[in-house]
């Protein structure tokens, strides 16, 4: 958009000095218009543009279009009307004094140098406090409180590791050599093992500066690896069990999102990218190779989930015009549904129990949604102070024997460094409610005791807290 409009200006600089250069007075005048709107596109929509991403989308979009329209619709007849004056001009060869043109093109000067002023003038006092506005963290996030049901759940440090950086993941299988299975607590700087008593194993840091970094286990040996999801706009990477990067991946348009799987049922993972601008989404190989490219505009988050249960998995990602997309392993698309709430960076979750098939979790407008892969609402919560700039992350939880499992969102807003847990009974009724001051990127549900009874894990910064 920026090159485009840097053209598209140019464009119309050449022609304004040939305007002059004729000195015809309408054409003089549409000019003016046509550059400050050329002048506006640099200050706002071109400002816009080069900081923009998805908190704030809707602006650039609104105002590349308004700009744009209104000034095509003076250039081109102008553009006609300046060729044919000009032509004739020209053949009854009027011939400009030297002095005039002097004066002609310092009034042109004068009146950018004042357009610029008031391009600047109109971001700084209209455009910038719209985004700020929007971005702007409610005052009620700067204390951590427990808002509702402060009696329904009992709170305490599970774990604690500073050297573990963001905790954003946290889950348990066989991971490492030996005999039985561990607890990964995953870091953005490094994994903790717990054994099955939930005392600490062993530490492994991570060479890579990482982002969102998830358990994995590429080749099915039952020794984990780890991928980095990266944090938006970053490179992301897969890491060995000890921690060194297999390979990274990235590059402009820069990634916003990866996602492992085997997609080809042939017992190793592949992995999609999702990228920003027209970058469009990438099937690699577990080297890191592109096997397949399809394009698309900033997608925001990939994942790999069998949507028909047909055995196989489908690719799911969401894009920049807010599309629930579905493609199959060639990347073809299957289906495509535009939910009514902006489907941006949503995850997987099993609902209404852990048996229960996979949707998407967003948040979004002080609501929860649950969406079905063809867009359709399963389930929605009432999320009051979540907004629309948060990530979710949600899992059913058997928090009481004689209950149905209940239902607990964390939402992190990352750009704040603040986070929201949620917990739901079956009905959906909000019956517990917490305000975190720090990122909180993963949950889970585990049996802590052996009992039928689980406790919500929720993974901090360098610390891990349990709920039962
Ligand atoms: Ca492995
Ligand atoms: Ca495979
Ligand atoms: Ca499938």
């Amino acid at each position: 958009m920026v090159l485009s409009a840097i053209v598209y200006s140019l464009a119309n600089i050449g022609n304004i000095f040939y305007s002059f250069k004729y000195r015809n007075q309408t054409i003089k005048t549409i000019y003016k218009i046509v550059f400050f709107l050329i002048v506006f596109q640099f200050a706002t929509g071109g400002i816009i543009d080069t900081i923009s991403h998805q908190e704030i989308r809707n602006i650039p979009l609104i105002f590349h279009i308004v700009i744009w329209c209104v000034g095509f619709l003076l250039f081109f007849p102008t553009f006609r009307a300046n060729f044919i004056l000009g032509y004739k001009n020209h053949l009854t060869k009027q011939v400009m004094k030297k002095k005039k043109i002097f004066i002609s093109y310092s009034v042109v000067l004068g009146i950018v140098i004042i357009l610029i002023g008031i391009g600047f003038f109109a971001y700084r006092y209209f455009i910038s406090p719209i985004i700020s506005s929007r971005m702007k963290m409610p005052e009620e996030l700067n204390t951590p409180k427990v808002l509702v049901g402060s009696d329904f759940l009992l709170k305490e440090l599970f774990v604690q590791d500073v050297r573990l950086g963001t905790i954003t993941d946290i889950a348990l299988g066989e991971f490492e050599p030996g005999p039985g299975p561990e607890v990964g607590i995953v870091g953005s700087k490094g994994v903790l093992f717990l054994d099955e008593n939930f005392n600490v194993k062993s530490l492994t840091m991570f060479s890579v500066n990482a982002g969102h970094v998830e358990i994995i286990d590429v080749e099915g040996d039952r020794i984990c690896e780890y991928l980095d999801r990266g944090g938006g706009w970053q490179d992301v990477s897969l890491i060995d069990h000890k921690g060194n990067a297999i390979w990274t991946y990235g590059g402009m348009p820069g990634v916003d999102n990866i996602c492992s799987g085997d997609i080809d049922g042939d017992g190793l993972l592949e992995f999609v990218v999702g990228f920003n601008g027209g970058g469009g989404v990438q099937l690699l190989d577990r080297n890191g190779k592109e096997k397949w490219k399809q394009p698309d505009r900033n997608v925001w988050h990939v994942e790999l989930v069998d949507t028909n249960d047909d055995g196989s998995l489908e690719i799911v990602h969401s894009n920049a015009a807010g599309q629930i997309t579905v493609r199959d392993r060639e990347g073809n698309i299957i289906s495509q549904a535009k939910p009514s709430p902006y489907f941006s960076h949503f995850s997987l979750c099993r609902w209404p129990n852990k048996k229960s098939r996979e949707y998407a979790l967003l948040s979004e407008n002080d609501i929860i949604w649950i969406f079905d892969f063809d867009g359709k609402v399963v389930a929605q919560f009432n999320a009051p102070k979540c907004g629309t700039l948060g990530h979710a992350r949600g899992i059913p939880v058997k928090l009481k024997t004689d209950q149905p499992e209940y239902f607990a969102v964390i939402v992190e807003f990352s750009n704040w460094k603040r986070s929201i847990l949620y917990v739901y009974n079956e009905s959906g009724t909000l019956v517990y409610q917490e305000i975190f001051t720090e990122s909180c990127a993963s949950i889970a549900a585990v049996s802590i005791d052996k009992s039928n009874v689980e406790s919500i894990l929720v993974g901090g910064v360098g610390k891990v807290w349990q709920y039962k």
